[in-house]
């Protein structure tokens, strides 16, 4: 009996003096733990007889229940002090400014995409888009390539396996095919028939058998057409001069029309742009040597006639350009191959903000 009221008075006094969680759990452990003053105490109710064992067990259990629940309070207690004064002691500053996210960067592709595309742009030139794996026709026949060029061997051009009705069918070697289906849509036919003008450019990815420092079996080109009843060489000329000038920000950039032969242009004419080499390294702009950019030339009349347009009615002029090529001179980037690594510090060197949107106005490149 006394047993019991002494165990009580002291396990209730230690309860309300445990000043943190770890001390009330100790008092637990002392009192209801394996070793515990009650837990002793049921341990010696086996030996009683069974009035006796009625009577303190009830009494026991009793006691039990009470100090659980006044070590369940107090821990409740102890728990909302300590959170109270963590509340007291801690606070969130707002006026910090937030964690710099990461920003990510675009890809000289796309930002010498989008360059060429603000220049023309400004020209009247819209975007065209169309599909990388092609027939052969529109990436051949309708250029005027004949059946036996070498441009077609499997060495060169990467085929797919051929259509159910025997088309062989390619991953397209230029952005032409493109121009071939525009000019082929029946409301480009009627806007040409009604006197107007088409001008589209035509950037996009094209493939190549072909790898080396300077080639890669995937680049990137684009490709520019106009279409209507007076468009001459000399548009051809201009356009391309006020290009060559506007992309790489010279003013006075010399440039030179050298004559060429494509099979789907009649005349051709390739462009060189003035540069010099100065202890191996690049100046675009002035000296004495060339560097050649670009290919162009009128369309040719079978190339017009493929399209379903009669050549004696329509002209114009197209061209094409290597994208990754001229990014590389543009910006200085010495291998074309690192284009394609997908290396994380190249591209946070090389790379161009998102926020900033190439226009004439507002500036091209950095
Ligand atoms: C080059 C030369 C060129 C064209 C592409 C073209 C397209 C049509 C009709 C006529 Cl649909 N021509 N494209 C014309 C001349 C040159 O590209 O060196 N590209 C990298």
């Amino acid at each position: 009996m006394t047993d019991l009221s002494t165990i009580r008075s002291e396990a209730l006094g230690a309860v309300q003096a445990a000043a943190d969680l770890a001390a009330l759990d100790a008092v637990r452990v002392g009192v209801l733990g394996k070793k515990g003053h009650v837990t002793g105490l049921m341990k010696t109710l086996g030996g009683m007889s069974p009035d006796e064992r009625k009577a303190f067990g009830a009494r026991l259990n009793e006691l039990k229940g009470e100090i659980e629940s006044v070590l369940e309070a107090r821990r409740a207690a102890l728990e909302t002090s300590a959170l109270d004064a963590r509340l007291a002691s801690e606070r969130v500053d707002v006026s910090l400014p937030t964690r710099p996210e990461g920003q990510g960067s675009l890809h000289p592709i796309g930002q010498v995409m989008d360059e060429v595309g603000a220049i023309f742009g400004e020209m009247g030139f819209t975007w065209a888009e169309g599909p990388d794996i092609e027939d052969d026709w529109h990436n051949f026949t309708a250029l005027n390539i004949p059946p036996d060029h070498p441009a077609r061997q499997m060495q060169d051009t990467f085929y797919l396996p051929p259509r159910a009705d025997g088309t062989p069918i390619v991953l397209r070697t230029h952005t032409s095919p493109v121009q071939a289906r525009t000019m082929l849509r029946p409301d480009v036919q009627k806007m040409l028939a009604d006197g107007g003008s088409l001008r589209i450019i035509v950037p996009g990815r094209t493939f190549r058998i072909d790898s080396d420092a300077t080639h890669t079996p995937m680049f990137h080109q684009v490709e520019g057409l106009v279409i209507d009843r007076t468009t001459h060489m000399g548009h051809l000329k201009g356009c391309l001069v006020d290009f060559c000038r506007a992309f790489f920000e010279i003013d006075d950039l010399p440039l030179r029309f050298r004559p060429s032969y494509f099979p789907f242009t009649e005349p051709s004419a390739e462009v060189d742009i003035g540069c010099s080499w100065k202890d191996g390294e690049l100046r675009i702009g002035a000296g004495d040597s060339w560097l050649e950019i670009l290919g162009s030339g009128m369309v040719h009349p079978n190339v017009i006639a493929n399209c379903g347009l009669d050549p004696a009615v329509y002209q114009g002029f197209a061209f094409g350009m290597g994208i990754d090529r001229i990014g590389m001179l543009k910006y200085g980037i010495p291998d074309l191959r690192s284009f394609f690594d997908s290396d994380l510090r190249w591209l946070r060197h090389y790379g161009f903000s998102a926020l900033e949107w190439p226009s004439l106005t507002g500036g091209l490149g950095r």
